[in-house]
């Protein structure tokens, strides 16, 4: 018993509900502190699992450990993302259910290691057949060529995802995998073109000029030197994997970079190339007519009249646009693909969410707008998943309960997402205006609509005054994790996401077979404007979050220990800060709001029946009598459980211990038992 306890007080208590202080903040984050030293870095609150990152390998993710979790109860054994996996894979089984596994957290929290760490787990422990390995290598193989294209260092995260995934892993009625598919979101595109001080472009550029053979980079007529490009900074020194890529997609990373040192001169009024030595390149590698791009990329076509003015002062953003356009469309193509290799077979269905976290930045754009409002909707769903399916249990079981306060960040949804009245929709308004609309007008309008909102601020004040704090050109969201200021410039822009007619025509015409998939000629006849860039991400986020909603979720939830990327580092403030945020003190509450424990009759009668004369070794009768039987023999006192249908539900933690101390206490006495045994044999 002693020996029980003490354990108990270094490493902390392996699943929040068993706090005796569960709504003191202090004494979870002493847990979680506990817990770090200890390098034990995952932790339940009931079914949920708490992750904070450790920056440091640690040995926990061997196949040894794999095996240790695999059909295995949850409690059982001690908390590990594998446990989540292994959860999620039997419901699936057993339940005939399709199961999501949902990771949130900030940006550098350990998201995209934590869906790598899930999908190992499935590629190892499930069974196979030799079809199915190919599946699961594509599966595996899929991870580091999308990153080499969606993810790259941030001030954040070295290796900051910059798009948001969605994947399904599709198991056989023998429980293998067999196939796969993969939904991206909003690629940050902007990206290509222009980085924040101290962060990077796409891991992709720098593997294939690091990482290149002379006689490629040769032919793509790229050098050796990172700085050679404008839409490149200086490398670090990042260990780079170098991929064998066809031909034609490195064509399309070189172009990029090209494009990218295409400079404008010539005098006021026309815009004109200063030298063609990109355009030879550029004309070669895109498989077009180098007059043609150099006409399309100084000129635009005024549709309606079949002139042609020059492009200055805004050719280097036409450029610029096609840079993204050419590159943002790759993506897609790249993803599409995988996707056909992957072969889409729709049995069960296990769906992983791994997005970009939500990040706050000194200038932050409309990039991390539309960022943050992804996590918005994330941390919804969980609020409305994890109060609903905690009720939905007790309804089932027959069990009262008592509801319990917390912040529903609806409203802030709202804010962005609602009809008329949102911010996308105010910002679609101005950009369809025809006239003098402009980041500015935009910013008033936002101003006239929503001042007075609760979560929305500007630098003016209700009395006319200014708030000194804030910039002109600004805006501050009060999201769920914190304030943020978004700077209007280049909202419209990137919104409307617009290419020239003349540099669709041109891509049209490319002889690049990748690039003949990217650019249809039918776009070229459509009257219709697209959708913007918001709306459209709106609507896949509203399709993801119908997906997200018709399975069974399990969350994780990580946590970034520190700001500086260290191993060791425990900043409370900003611990504190995430638990706040993350709700996990909400969480926690619910969870315990009626009872701190339940497990279904059979397991918990298995666990322990030893204790009891009349359960032991076999209770012969109903599951629920069994147990009846056991707690009364162990001196359970009424107000301390309930019986459920399926389900004991327990509502004080130290019950639950007390019992716990007796099994060991058990085990001891059998072995002194077997000791004086032998020693009497003797
Ligand atoms: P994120 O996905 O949550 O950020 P990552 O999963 O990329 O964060 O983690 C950031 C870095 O932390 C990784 O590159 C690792 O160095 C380290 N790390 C995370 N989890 C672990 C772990 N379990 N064990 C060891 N190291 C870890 V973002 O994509 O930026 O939102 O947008
Ligand atoms: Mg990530």
């Amino acid at each position: 018993m002693e020996s029980a306890l003490t354990a108990r007080d270094r490493v902390g208590v392996q699943d929040f509900v068993l706090l005796e202080n569960y709504t003191s903040e202090a004494a979870f984050i002493e847990n979680l502190r506990k817990r770090f030293k200890e390098n034990l870095i995952y932790t339940y609150i009931g079914s949920v699992l708490v992750s904070v990152n450790p920056y440091k390998e640690l040995e926990i993710y061997n196949k040894n450990h794999m095996e240790r979790y695999r059909g295995v109860n949850f409690y059982e054994v001690s908390p590990h993302i594998y446990a989540v996996a292994d959860n999620s894979y039997r419901s699936m089984r057993t339940e005939r259910k399709d199961q999501c596994i949902l990771i949130s957290g900030e940006s550098g929290a350990g998201k995209t290691e934590a869906s790598k760490k899930i999908l190992q787990y499935y590629a190892i422990t499930c069974p196979a057949s030799e079809h199915v390995q190919t599946i699961k290598d594509r599966l595996l193989q899929s991870n580091p060529v999308l990153e080499a294209f969606g993810n790259a260092k941030t001030l954040r995260n070295d290796n900051s995802s910059r798009f948001g995934k969605y994947m399904d892993i599709q198991f056989d009625f023998k429980g293998a995998p067999v196939g796969g598919h993969i939904i991206n979101y909003l690629l940050e595109k902007s990206r290509v073109v222009h980085q924040n001080h101290g962060e990077r472009n796409f891991h992709i550029f720098y593997q294939l000029i690091e990482g290149g053979e002379e006689d490629l980079l040769r032919r793509l007529g790229l050098e050796r030197n990172p700085q050679q490009y404008q839409y490149l900074v200086k490398v670090n020194g990042l260990a780079l994997h170098v991929f064998f890529w066809d031909n034609c997609l490195l064509n399309i990373i070189a172009s990029v970079l090209h494009l990218g040192n295409v400079q404008y001169g010539g005098e006021e009024g026309s815009a004109c190339i200063t030298s063609d030595t990109q355009i030879k390149y550029l004309a070669r590698l895109l498989g077009v007519n180098g007059a043609v791009l150099t006409e399309a990329l100084t000129h635009k076509k005024i549709t309606a009249k079949g002139e042609e003015v020059s492009l200055q002062p805004e050719a280097s953003s036409a450029r610029d646009a096609l840079s993204k356009a050419v590159y943002g469309r790759t993506f897609t193509w790249l993803v599409n693909k995988i996707n056909c290799s992957l072969s889409n077979k729709s049995y069960s269905v296990i769906g992983l969410l791994d997005i970009y976290g939500f990040e706050v930045f000194q200038n932050n754009s409309f990039e991390q707008f539309c960022i943050n409002y992804c996590n918005e909707k994330l941390q919804q769903l969980f609020i409305e998943l994890t109060l609903k399916s905690e009720q939905e249990e007790y309804e089932a079981e027959g069990i009262t309960w008592e509801p319990v306060q917390y912040f529903n960040n609806k409203i802030i949804c709202d804010l962005v997402e609602e009809k008329f009245k949102g911010i996308i929709s105010i910002l679609d308004e101005e950009c369809l205006r025809p006239g003098d609309a402009s980041d500015m007008t935009f910013l008033e309008k936002l101003e006239d609509t929503l001042g007075g909102h609760p979560h929305f601020v500007t630098h003016k004040l209700a009395d006319g005054k200014t708030r000194k704090v804030m910039g002109r050109d600004e805006f501050r969201l009060q999201h769920y994790a914190g304030d943020v200021n978004y700077n209007v410039n280049g909202f419209l822009d990137k919104n409307n996401d617009l290419l020239f007619r003349n540099l669709k025509e041109v891509m049209c015409m490319s002889e690049n077979s990748i690039l003949t998939q990217c650019f249809d000629k039918e776009e070229l006849s459509d009257k219709k404007r697209p959708e913007t860039a918001a709306t459209q991400f709106k609507t896949s986020l509203a399709k993801l979050m119908e997906i997200l909603m018709s399975k069974e979720p399990s969350y994780v939830r990580c946590i970034k220990p520190n700001d500086s990327k260290q191993s060791g580092r425990f900043d409370e403030v900003l611990i504190r800060h995430q638990v706040k945020y993350l709700g996990l003190m909400e969480n926690l509450r619910v969870r315990r709001a009626g009872f701190a424990y339940r497990r279904r009759y059979e397991v918990f009668l298995q666990r322990y029946k030893s204790l009891c004369p009349a359960t032991w070794p076999n209770w012969q009768g109903k599951l629920s009598d069994g147990v009846s039987t056991l707690v009364k023999h162990l001196g359970y006192k009424p107000e301390e459980y309930k019986m459920g249908r399926s389900k004991i539900f327990i509502r004080f933690p130290k019950t639950l211990f007390a019992t716990e101390d007796a099994l060991e206490t058990r085990k001891h006495g059998l072995v002194l038992l077997f000791l004086k045994a032998i020693a009497i044999q003797a």
